[in-house]
């Protein structure tokens, strides 16, 4: 192990990865540079009219990661691909959380998340990735089957430099500023889109016959960024105003209704770009592809096991009654059965956590304490209790936002088959179980507020 001059820390080097895809992605993608601009815009105006709200975030450390917050998402074709990019993640640290099952949905593919862990980490830079693996065990077909699996075995999407670069930091434990730097561009290319695709026009088609998001990972070099999401302080208000913009949003808001205590995730995004794609052959054709969209969100509390389950049955209960039209014809009517079922969820944060339905941080405020429990405390403002932001994804959610890219037609059903081991296997290790992390900063904080105020 060689000493390292002036290292830098796994942080620093997923702050500049996080900034060169963000500048990669403007470049490629123009509607994205306009969207973080009417993000940006939306978020200082709720900040200068919420004055509360600037205040919680601010004494909760969150203002400055909020204008940075980004995460993106990839589709992944084999088992090595997936294993090596757990371990070019972790060199910026960056580690698989949860599993989700989006055959359930549709979609044949499970994923992962890969994203900072802590809070230091967060607010250093939350930059997240979600990370599919396609299943091909999911084709019924069995001869595109192996056609699709040898184009995959063929396809190398990470460059020489990359893994060599891994293997370095992995060895000496980091990486130098300078290969730190390297490192950075040399990641970014298996990010980057390839307009020049792997296999014929021919097999393509039938690839996209089977599922257009199997020709997505299939057919081309490598897995390109699929979009960069910004997170909002306003969804609605970025949604109303896309169209301002000359951006045409998906019609409705995934998630939760809009509320005064903001649970999990709400997500929107606009269609992806169809793209020109050049295919070999004796003579190469040129055809087209829909790959890359765009996407926001707004981020609320992280919900314990008893919240989500209501979350989840209140959303089932809602999409019993409506499904909502990916051309918008019902829209208006989801949302108002979206809204109504869901006024059977607590909105308030003191029901909210007497109800053990999300998880909260606690913190000392400096007023001294009084006799009594934690909750004695917080009724005397000697400690405080916020929210704690819910960091991963929803898998229905998930689950529209890809299907907001292939229309109505483009529904099709698998049968749900969630296999966490067999992708732990793939990955190479267990993803970190959500909810036992977010309770565990629930519990320490409260451990330690209390020590602090010396009535452990
Ligand atoms: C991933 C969709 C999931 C989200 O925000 O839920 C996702 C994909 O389309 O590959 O990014
Ligand atoms: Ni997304």
């Amino acid at each position: 192990m060689s000493p390292i001059s002036s290292p830098l820390s796994p942080d620093q080097i997923r702050a500049r990865f996080s900034s060169a895809m963000s500048a990669m992605y403007r470049d490629e993608v123009p509607a994205y540079g306009t969207l973080l601009t009417l993000v940006a815009e939306v978020n200082r105006e709720v900040l200068a009219r919420e004055p509360a709200l600037a205040a919680t975030l601010a004494a909760t450390d969150q203002l400055q990661r909020i204008s940075e917050e980004r995460h993106g998402a990839i589709r992944l074709g084999t088992a090595d691909e997936l294993a090596t990019m757990r371990r070019l993640f972790a060199v910026m640290g960056m580690f698989p959380v949860g599993y989700y099952d989006l055959s359930e949905a549709g979609v044949p593919v499970h994923s992962t998340a890969f994203r900072p862990v802590g809070e230091a980490a967060l607010r250093h830079n939350p930059f997240r990735v979600f990370t599919s693996l396609l299943r091909l065990d999911l084709i019924a077909d069995a001869q595109l089957r192996a056609e699709a699996a040898d184009c995959l075995a063929r396809r190398k999407i990470f460059t020489p430099d990359c893994l060599a670069l891994i293997a370095q930091a992995e060895a000496d434990g980091g990486l130098s500023e300078p290969d730190a730097g390297r490192f950075v561009a040399e990641a970014i290319t298996t990010f980057r889109w390839h307009p020049d695709a792997l296999v014929s026009m021919e097999l393509y088609h039938r690839l996209h016959d089977a599922h257009r998001l199997i020709a997505d990972v299939v057919s081309f070099k490598g897995p390109h960024i699929n979009h960069l999401t910004p997170r909002t302080l306003d969804i609605d208000a970025v949604q109303e105003r896309m169209p301002l913009v000359g951006i045409t949003p998906k019609a409705v808001i995934e998630g939760p209704p809009r509320r005064n205590c903001p649970i999990l995730l709400r997500q929107t995004s606009f269609k992806a770009l169809e793209e020109a794609v050049t295919f070999p052959g004796d003579t190469a054709v040129s055809g087209s592809h829909t790959a890359r969209f765009g996407e926001i969100e707004a981020r609320g509390i992280a919900l314990t096991p008893k919240g989500r389950a209501l979350y989840d049955s209140l959303l089932t209960e809602v999409r019993a009654r409506i499904v909502p039209a990916a051309d918008g014809s019902n829209a208006a009517a989801y949302v108002a059965v979206l809204a109504e079922v869901f006024t059977a969820f607590p909105d308030t944060w003191e029901d909210i956590r007497k109800q053990g339905l999300g998880y909260f941080e606690w913190s000392v405020t400096g007023t001294p304490p009084v006799e009594g429990d934690a909750e004695a405390q917080l009724k005397a403002g000697a400690l405080r209790c916020d929210p704690i932001v819910y960091e991963d994804f929803l898998p229905v959610s998930a689950a529209g936002i890809f299907q907001s890219n292939l229309g109505d037609s483009g529904v099709q059903d698998f049968a749900a088959s969630p296999n966490q081991q067999k992708f732990e296997a793939d990955l190479g290790t267990a993803v970190l179980d959500e909810f036992a992390h977010y309770a565990e900063i629930e519990a320490t904080s409260l451990t330690n507020s209390l020590r602090a105020l010396g009535r452990a």
